[in-house]
Parts: C-alpha cells; sequence; structure tokens
C-alpha cells in the first residue's frame, strides 16, 4: 500500500496570493519527485464547480439566504473530498487546496455572523477525517489585497458576490482567521504575505520542510 500523501491548504483574505504560490510549491514539490496536484474550494470537481458558479455568480432578484451559501459551500466540500482530495491522498499524492474549511468557518461564521459551533458540526460532517496536515494563513493587510486584486481586475465592471461586500464583512472576516490561528496553532501556520512574490515562497518551503 502507497504511504498516504500530505494534504495543505492555504487560507487568506481576498488577493492574498495564495494561487500565485501554490503553484510555486507545486514546482517546488515536484522538484523533489513528490507527486502533488493542486485543487480549489469552492470547487475542485464537475458538480462542485457548478456549485462554485452559482455560489460566486448567482444574480436576479431571489436573495440568496445565508443559510444556502453554507449550505452550497459544504455540498461542493463533500463532492471535493470524496472523489478527488480522499483519491489523490489515498494514492500518495500530495494535495495543495486553495482554501478549506477554515474559509467557512472565516467568511460564514465571522464574517456572515452564523453560528460558529453549528459550522463546526457541518464542518466536521463534511470532511470526516480527512482534515489538513499543514494550513498556511497568509497575512496581509486588507488594503494591500484589495489593492492587488484591483491592479488584476482593472477592467472588470461586474464583482462576485463577495467581491462586493462592505469592508465590514472583511475586518470580521480577518478577526476569524486570527483567532482560527491562535486556536489551531499546531496546524495553521502564519506567514508575512506582504513581502515579495519570491520572498513567500521561501517562507512557505522553510514551513513545509520543517512540517514533513
Ligand atoms: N469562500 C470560500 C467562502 O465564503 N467560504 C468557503 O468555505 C470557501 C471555500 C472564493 C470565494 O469564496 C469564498 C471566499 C472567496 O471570496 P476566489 O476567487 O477563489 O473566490 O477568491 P480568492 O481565494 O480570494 O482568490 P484570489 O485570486 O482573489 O486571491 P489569491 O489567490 O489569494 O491571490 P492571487 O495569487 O490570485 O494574487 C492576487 C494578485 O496579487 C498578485 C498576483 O500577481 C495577482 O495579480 N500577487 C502579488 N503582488 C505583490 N506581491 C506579492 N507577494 C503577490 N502575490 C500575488
Amino acid at each position: 500500500m502507497k504511504k498516504r500523501g500530505k494534504f495543505i491548504t492555504f487560507e487568506g483574505s481576498e488577493g492574498a496570493g495564495k494561487t500565485t504560490q501554490i503553484n510555486l510549491l507545486k514546482e517546488f514539490l515536484s522538484a523533489r519527485n513528490i507527486e502533488v496536484i493542486t485543487t480549489r474550494e469552492p470547487g475542485g470537481t464537475p458538480l462542485a464547480e457548478k456549485l462554485r458558479e452559482i455560489i460566486k455568480h448567482f444574480q436576479g432578484s431571489e436573495i440568496v439566504s445565508d443559510k444556502t451559501e453554507l449550505l452550497l459551500m459544504e455540498a461542493a466540500r463533500i463532492q471535493h473530498v470524496q472523489n478527488v482530495i480522499e483519491v489523490a491522498l489515498n494514492d500518495g499524492k500530495w494535495v495543495i487546496c486553495d482554501r478549506f474549511y477554515d474559509s467557512t468557518t472565516a467568511y460564514q461564521g465571522y464574517g456572515r455572523k452564523m453560528d460558529l459551533d453549528f459550522i463546526r458540526q457541518l464542518n466536521a460532517f463534511a470532511v470526516g477525517e480527512t482534515v489538513p496536515d499543514l494550513t498556511i494563513y497568509f497575512d496581509l493587510p486588507l488594503e494591500q489585497g484589495f489593492e492587488r486584486t484591483r491592479k488584476r481586475y482593472a477592467d472588470k465592471e461586474v464583482f462576485d458576490r463577495f467581491e462586493s461586500q462592505k469592508i465590514d464583512f472583511y475586518r470580521r472576516i480577518e478577526q476569524g482567521f486570527k483567532d482560527i490561528v491562535r486556536n489551531n496553532n499546531e496546524r495553521v501556520k502564519l506567514i508575512d504575505a506582504s513581502l515579495s512574490i519570491e520572498e513567500v515562497h521561501q517562507q512557505i518551503c522553510r514551513l513545509v520542510n520543517e512540517q514533513f
């Protein structure tokens, strides 16, 4: 039987640089002959990607309830864990995932002010024993993250349901992530995401080398 792979998740606010760094970490690990898959949440399977589209871009006069948003996130996660993450880990591959259940705690729990204990139970129901071996939290002042995404989306006129939220929503999420880091200090490690792409990459490589 193959040795189970490692499961690494990246968390942080919008534009913190997660996607950029996931690609660099994949290259770093592949150069060490480690088989890696990269994936994201919400999403990662055909059905979960359809749910992502609805979660992020549903338009129309019908109000999307926060409860619906929460359950769609968890439904997408169940598909993703069962059909992609578990399969890869059991096959000995490492999985790097752009956001996972800590985002639900931060966004739906702190951001949308939903019951944190209920979210903890839902997260546990969705993932079972598939918990990350390491979570890297990208610490970046909100304004800097917005600035980075503003540059990227200079020509974009329509923002998704999350990008259109008010600053208070993001302040609560930031607080949520800080609490998650503090309460899970064995699993969740903070890096300074305000540095250059190369310096952030070096921090991540150091962490991964230390942990595994
Ligand atoms: N969500 C998700 C929930 O509400 N609950 C949940 O349970 C889950 C799983 C997902 C949305 O869903 C919400 C959270 C989100 O709102 P998304 O599009 O995947 O939506 O959003 P993000 O994960 O925030 O993705 P972003 O692409 O916005 O941010 P990244 O991936 O952190 O940043 P990245 O790498 O794309 O970089 C952004 C820009 O900055 C530059 C890059 O070149 C890019 O232009 N950059 C840097 N610039 C300077 N210095 C650096 N060090 C830089 N690193 C990157």
